[in-house]
């Protein structure tokens, strides 16, 4: 083997291990759990008509949302969703009051014209089942992704593979429901791959009170991806070993 091909070769092995390395854990790539502050100070973007402060507040390590005297508030982290990716989202939380049954806080995650978007209710939480009405007139559709004991805290975490539009969800690490993304509701100006928490940015999110004790959003290796990654890169520094002897 000459020089050059030999120095190419380590080259591709060693860029092949940083991959590998890269893509062998999940990456945290929005992470609020710090009391004193707010979201907005941890790169989300406030979205509202009244002040940040007339609706969030931050204390005893709880993010506090009240929306019964104003209408919209909550949080974008813009440019968030990448879809070759797999992505996890997973946040701590409880609905304090709501005023009627079927309104609550949510999140919605977009991608181009899809979003995965859920309200927490009195009684469960919701899937937003999509937009029905192609000239824009109509109005989005929910209904029940699972039913529980809002009042108390509960783990969510949504897990979307990479490339797909399906999902899971989990409460309590328990897999609740299983389902696709719905189309955008066209009216509401989602911005494809931004994530959304809070009141107010879909038509059933409407005067709450709500308790977020932590919101975490993980870019999450394709396993194929990985597998392949790692058979190659295995190979390759197996054959690098056997030359050396
Ligand atoms: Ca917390």
């Amino acid at each position: 083997m000459n020089a050059s091909l030999y120095l190419s070769k380590i080259a591709l092995v060693a860029s092949l291990s940083a991959i590998l390395i890269t893509a062998s854990a999940a990456d945290v790539i929005f992470d609020f759990n710090t009391d004193g502050v707010l979201p907005s100070s941890q790169g989300a973007i406030y979205r509202g008509e009244s002040p940040e402060t007339s609706a969030f507040s931050v204390s005893n390590g709880l993010l506090h949302l009240d929306t019964f005297t104003i209408f919209s508030a909550a949080y974008q982290i813009p440019d968030i969703f990448n879809s070759d990716w797999g992505i996890t989202l997973e946040w701590r939380a409880r609905v304090v009051q709501t005023v009627g049954p079927d309104f609550g806080p949510g999140i919605s995650l977009c991608s181009g014209p899809y979003s995965w978007t859920f309200a927490m209710t009195d009684t469960g939480i919701s899937e937003y089942a999509g937009y029905h009405s192609p000239d824009g007139s109509g109005w989005g559709s929910w209904h029940t992704a699972a039913s529980f004991s809002s009042g108390d805290f509960h783990t969510f975490r949504l897990v979307i593979p990479a490339n797909s539009l399906d999902y899971n969800l989990f409460v309590d690490d328990v897999l609740k429901y299983s389902g696709t993304a719905a189309t955008t509701d066209p009216g509401k100006n989602l911005s494809a791959g931004s994530f959304y928490w809070g009141e107010g940015l879909t038509d059933s999110w409407n005067q709450s009170q709500s308790e977020w004790d932590y919101v975490q959003i993980q870019n999450v290796p394709e396993p194929s991806t990985f597998a392949l990654l790692s058979m190659v890169g295995v190979t390759l520094i197996v054959r690098r070993i056997n030359r050396a002897h």
